[in-house]
């Protein structure tokens, strides 16, 4: 289910933007011969037919000088994190950057492919030049060879399910999904609409219902599991029988993508947060905060009702370099981001000795039912 993200680094006017319209068919970002066309990181989401659902990262090319030039880099590395598989443009003669960026690429864990730019311009031997500079990574020179690469390098897919082995064909599940200010105008939000698509895959039969029909809902069923919202996970826990198995759309999601004993543990860390610790509350995207935010609002009152901790929000790309300032990380659900994404973080926390965690699972704790719910 989750994306694979295809990301494009290399010198300003190597090609890059080109070389992701030829893959996508589909202009998706301007090419020009001026370089530093490309100024932000622009994605694409498309279906391959040899890669499945992807996404493509156009990024802003380094060795531009100058102050943007920086800020462009910057910008650039930002999208390391989260990239499965990285396409490198090397060019005829090695820009200054090249060594850099592959070591970058190498310590994030992320595959390389190296990819000759511009080869029709290039001689025989002007090729095998680059391709001696690099014998450890694989090369292409063209979108056939590029393709043929990248399925070699394709992770495995992990095809699980989200609601992992909670659930088996013919059973009643109930989704309590509030539909309060939060909740996005006439649609249902992505990790709902996911779930409940799966339990019908499954065979499973699901009736949906919001808090304020909760006991409705269970006059009618005997549900064998419960899926909440986990901002109500309180109230629904205290309306169902407490043998009745319940866990929440994070929680599954968490698992999903992430490291759910990681954010069990992390989660643990909050009995131990003291008066003016640092948590950081990272969230995967940039939206415009809700006044019943999950993020900015909910969770720091819970906290604040414990222990008078300083909070700190990074917002999409903004997640910081220097994570020895925190007592504790708590991330976002991760619903429109990549499971690498994720799992780079959790690297990251775990380097330095932060302990990690992400909403489902604090709310859970915070709620005092963390061991109450079920994990997948
Ligand atoms: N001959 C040749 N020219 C190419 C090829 N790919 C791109 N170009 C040309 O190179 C120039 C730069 O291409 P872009 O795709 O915009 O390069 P970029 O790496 O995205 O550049 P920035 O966005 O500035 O970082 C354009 O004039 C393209 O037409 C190629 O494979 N062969
Ligand atoms: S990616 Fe994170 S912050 Fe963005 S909507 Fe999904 S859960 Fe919220
Ligand atoms: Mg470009």
């Amino acid at each position: 289910m989750d994306r694979l993200q295809l990301s494009f680094f290399g010198p300003t006017n190597s090609g890059k933007s080109a070389l992701v319209n030829a893959l996508a068919g589909q202009e998706v970002s301007l090419v020009s011969p001026v370089p530093g066309t490309t100024t932000d990181a622009i994605r694409k989401l498309i279906e391959l037919p040899e890669l499945g659902a992807c996404v493509l990262v156009d990024t802003a090319g380094y060795d531009d000088d100058g102050t943007l030039g920086e800020e462009r880099e910057r910008l650039s590395q930002a999208q390391v994190d989260g990239t499965d598989i990285a396409v490198v443009m090397l060019l005829k003669k090695e820009s200054p950057k090249e060594k850099q960026w592959l070591s970058r690429l190498s310590r994030a864990g992320v595959p390389v492919i190296g990819y000759i730019a511009k080869s029709d311009l290039l001689l025989p031997q002007e090729m095998e030049t680059i391709a001696a500079r690099h014998p450890d990574i694989p090369l292409a020179h063209d979108l056939g060879s590029l393709l043929d690469e990248l399925v070699k390098l394709l992770p495995e897919r992990e095809d699980r399910f989200l609601t992992g082995n909670l659930v088996k064909a013919g059973d009643c599940v109930l989704l309590v999904m509030p539909q309060d200010s939060e909740a996005p105008k006439g649609r249902i939000i992505l990790p709902q609409v996911q779930v409940l698509r799966e339990l019908l895959d499954r065979g499973c039969n699901a009736l949906c219902c919001t808090p304020d029909s909760l006991s409705a809902a269970l006059n009618r069923m005997t549900p064998d599991l419960v899926i909440t919202d986990s901002q109500v996970f309180g109230p629904v826990n205290a309306a169902i029988p407490a043998t009745m198995p319940l866990t929440s759309f994070s929680v599954l999601l968490a698992a999903a993508k992430g490291d759910i004993s990681t954010f069990v543990e992390g989660a643990r860390a909050i009995d131990g947060l003291n008066p003016g610790d640092r948590v950081l509350i990272a969230e995967a995207c940039t939206h415009v905060p809700d006044t019943e935010d999950i993020g900015r609002v909910k969770i720091p009152a819970l906290l604040r009702r414990r222990s008078e901790v300083n909070i700190d929000i990074a917002a999409g790309n903004d997640f910081p370099e220097d994570l020895s300032p925190y007592a504790l990380i708590i991330h976002c659900g991760a619903c429109v981001a990549t499971a690498s994404l994720v799992r780079s973080r959790i690297r990251k926390a775990h380097l330095a000795g932060v302990p990690m965690t992400n909403y489902g699972i604090a709310l859970a704790k915070l709620q005092g039912i963390l061991d109450r719910i079920s994990l997948p």
